[in-house]
């Protein structure tokens, strides 16, 4: 189908007026216009594979989009088969025990280079990776580079424990990974991709996986790259927050949007209610952390299962099950964090409250679009109860619909503006599940 480009609040003040405002403008993303809302394959991980596991990486420059207008100057990779600047870099996806090698061409007008932390005897050019320095002793790199503008490297090691991980530059890190020079490196079970790790306890929906690479970045610092110049980080101070390279409410658009050519990647949750007969199996949201600060992410409505830990599993010396629950998902600077999560009780709500009665708010409190009253009270996962005349329905089938977002609400804005920046929705279809898309 083709996408939709979902409306862009043209000024602050669109997002300053609360969690009203905000409601109606995730409903009007995701379900208003002329297209449905999102099929199954326009959303979750989308992986980079190759049968040799070998991948050509691209550092490359050029812009990305904001919700609010802006467009910012990046570095990032392309994945050189599909020849595409994106942002972030490509998720690679791979084999735990398979041997992984990554070329990465230069294009940009410094040296660069590709870390990979958690994975051991990583080999660069042949030789053993490790840091690189000067004539004068001086580091210039924490791993063999590819010299400016023309150069190569090639990268290879085995993958290690499965799990998520960052791949990122080692370069003047501070500036190429502000720069925008990271991405996700996935790393599955041998013989069971449907699992975050190697127990049994940790499988998934594999149509029901998702990434939240996270990260921040201040528009200031690539300016001054772009003119050629340094970066004050005297100065330095976030003014964007995203989720898989962008910022709610970008975050809802489809994998590959057309409006979005550089950010390839949603961050939208689209899952079912849990049913053990016809709906056994949690999604898995890897969370990673790219920024340099902590990212308290968290859903809301249902605590999450962490399952894994920087490519570890969550469990005891003797292989006992240590995974827990926990409502806040709080990443910290290089970490990942794997998760299951599912939707539960829907049968109790069923019986006891569905279906909601739908009684209409005062006036002042309605949301007026055009002629219409525009109403989004929610049917509460599976039963419509009718809705009064000359009410807009933006309710495909009863499904229910939650904001996900960092906890640290400075982190939840557009350049200051509220609601926005590192924020995304999970949509949960009833058990019946949705037919009409
Ligand atoms: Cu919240």
């Amino acid at each position: 189908m083709t996408p939709t480009r979902i409306p862009r609040p043209r000024r602050s003040a669109r997002w300053a007026v609360g969690a009203t405002a905000l409601a109606a403008a995730v409903a009007t993303a995701l379900l208003g216009g002329p297209a449905p809302a999102q099929a199954a394959a326009d959303n979750g991980l989308l992986c980079d594979t190759s049968p040799t596991n070998t991948f050509t990486l691209k550092a490359d420059d050029d812009y990305i989009a904001t919700p609010d207008g802006n467009s910012i100057y990046m570095w990032s990779y392309a994945n050189e088969v599909r020849g595409h600047f994106q942002f972030p870099g490509p998720t690679l996806c791979v084999t735990s025990g398979q041997k992984v090698t990554v070329v990465l061409h230069n294009t940009l007008p410094e040296a660069t280079s590709i870390v990979f932390p958690g994975q051991k005897g990583v080999v660069a050019n042949g030789a053993p990776a490790q840091p690189q320095f000067d004539g004068g002793g001086s580091l210039t790199s924490l791993v063999q580079a590819a010299p400016a503008r023309t150069g190569t490297v090639t990268y290879t090691f085995t993958a290690g424990s499965p799990g998520t991980y960052l791949y990122k530059s080692g370069t003047d890190v501070s500036k190429q990974v502000q720069m925008g020079m990271y991405g996700a490196l996935v790393v599955r079970p041998d013989g069971h991709p449907d699992r975050v790790n190697s127990r049994v306890d940790s499988a998934f929906s594999p149509t029901h996986e998702y990434l939240f690479l996270l990260s921040e970045l201040d528009p200031e610092a690539h300016l001054a790259v772009e003119r050629g110049g340094p970066i004050d980080w005297t100065t330095f101070k976030a003014r964007y927050f995203l989720i898989n390279g962008r910022s709610m409410p970008d975050t809802l658009a489809p994998n590959n949007a057309s409006w979005l050519p550089n950010q390839p990647y949603g961050a939208f949750v689209h899952i079912r209610a849990y049913d053990a007969a016809t709906n056994p199996l949690p999604a898995t949201i890897r969370y990673l952390n790219a920024g340099t600060v902590d990212y308290p992410f968290h859903p809301h409505g249902s605590d999450e299962r962490v399952v894994n830990q920087d490519g570890q599993p969550v469990q005891g010396d003797s292989g006992q099950d240590l995974s827990y629950l926990k409502y806040d998902i709080d990443v910290q600077p290089g970490q990942s964090i794997d998760v299951l999560m599912d939707w539960r009780d829907v049968e109790h709500w069923n019986e006891l409250t569905n279906p909601v009665p739908t009684n209409l708010p005062a006036i002042t409190d309605q949301l007026l679009v055009g002629t219409d009253t525009w109403f989004s009270e929610s049917p509460y996962l599976g039963v419509k109860n009718p809705l009064p005349a000359n009410i807009t329905d933006n309710n495909v089938c009863g499904e229910y619909y939650h904001v996900a977002h960092s906890h640290a609400l400075q982190q939840a804005t557009n350049y200051g503006a509220a609601f926005g920046g590192m924020m995304t929705v999970f949509r949960i279809d009833p058990v019946a599940g949705c037919t009409t898309n």
